[in-house]
């Protein structure tokens, strides 16, 4: 049986990138495996944060976890600073992981380039998230292709810990998708589409009301040759919305190109805009249902001790076979 971890920070506006890359997937996992899903607010914490800011996040992403499909009763849905083990083997994972290893990972000399302030914790990050997925036994990590390098350093960690102190965890696998495991911006097709671009326009958010949905796709970057074919390399602003369109219409991109043959980009985008809005009306009516109900605080208070549950079964072996000493 697989174990399934990931996380999402709660860093507010989550994108259609965060929806098709990691959490549409979470969804359909739940028939899989065990699946454990986290709202990751630690992480939040390595870029400056309001509190009241990060506490209205955490229950927004929680909303959004059920509204898309996610079901306590299959899943474990929690908080991540509820369970302390996670600040615990975080730590002991920076004891095992070295700073070079730590100041080549791409999204923090990303994150970091030229800020004021960077914060420890923006470069011991990939620390924490070996320990969130490694302390429960985590086969499989659903995540888009920008955590890659911080699953290899998780799997790197793994493997050194055992070998230093005994088997103690599981090395886990990455599932990044062949398509739509990076959605790239509406503005420019090299960048990721990311909730953090100060560029509204550059992505479309989980909870844009239709008309802001039609006019940002109305607005997205294409090229000049006009037709509407998939050639990531060539034309990576179109291959990026045929993407975006197969993903949300669960078409294949064949049938998708088959269809627009011969017809210019604009009958392609009203449509694509349609079917971005019939994929995104559900999940938003939910929404609303839900970040009003008292439901979601038992829903993470219980999601919470299942998940300290199992946590606590695995720092025990790792404080014994570190020689960290417990009575
Ligand atoms: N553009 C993307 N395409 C595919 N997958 C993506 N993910 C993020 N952006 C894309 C995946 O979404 C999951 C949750 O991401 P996160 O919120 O924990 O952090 P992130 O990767 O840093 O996402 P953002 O939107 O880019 O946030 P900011 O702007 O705050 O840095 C992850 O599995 C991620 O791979």
């Amino acid at each position: 049986m697989k174990q399934i971890f990931s996380g999402v920070q709660p860093s507010g506006n989550f994108t259609l990138g965060n929806y098709i890359g990691a959490m549409k997937r979470f969804v359909d996992l739940q028939d899989e495996g065990n699946c454990i899903y986290s709202i990751v607010n630690l992480h939040s914490l390595t870029v400056p944060k309001e509190a009241n800011e990060l506490r209205e996040y955490t229950l927004q992403l929680a909303a959004m976890y059920v509204s898309i499909g996610i079901d306590p009763k299959k899943s474990i849905l929690f908080i991540q600073s509820q369970v302390p083990e996670h600040a615990e083997l975080g730590w002991l994972m920076q004891c095992t992981g070295y700073i070079g290893e730590l100041e080549r990972m791409t999204q923090y000399k990303d994150k970091s380039a030229g800020k004021e302030i960077v914060t420890g914790g923006l470069l011991t990050y990939p620390a924490l998230m070996a320990a969130d997925i490694l302390l429960y036994n985590t086969t499989h990590v659903p995540v888009g292709e920008d955590q890659k390098q911080h699953l290899e350093f998780t799997r790197d960690m793994a493997a050194r810990f055992n070998k230093k102190y005994g088997e103690t965890f599981v090395i886990p696998e990455p599932m990044i998708q062949e398509f739509g495991g990076r959605i790239m911006s509406l503005d420019d097709p090299t960048k990721k589409m990311s909730k953090s671009n100060p560029n509204a326009g550059s992505y479309i958010a989980l909870l844009d009301e239709p008309s802001v949905i039609v006019k940002k796709i109305k607005r997205a970057v294409t090229d000049s040759e006009g037709t509407v074919r998939y050639d990531k390399e060539n034309k990576p602003a179109v291959s990026n919305l045929l993407t975006i369109y197969s993903a949300c219409s669960g078409e294949s991109i064949d049938a998708i190109v088959a269809r627009y043959e011969g017809r210019g980009y604009g009958d392609f985008k009203k449509d694509l805009a349609e079917v971005v809005v019939s994929a995104l009306t559900p999940i938003q009516e939910e929404y609303k249902r839900w970040i009003n109900s008292p439901e979601l605080t038992d829903i993470l208070k219980d999601g919470a001790e299942r998940a300290h549950a199992v946590a606590s079964t695995t720092m025990d072996k790792v404080r014994k076979n570190m020689g960290l000493v417990t009575f």
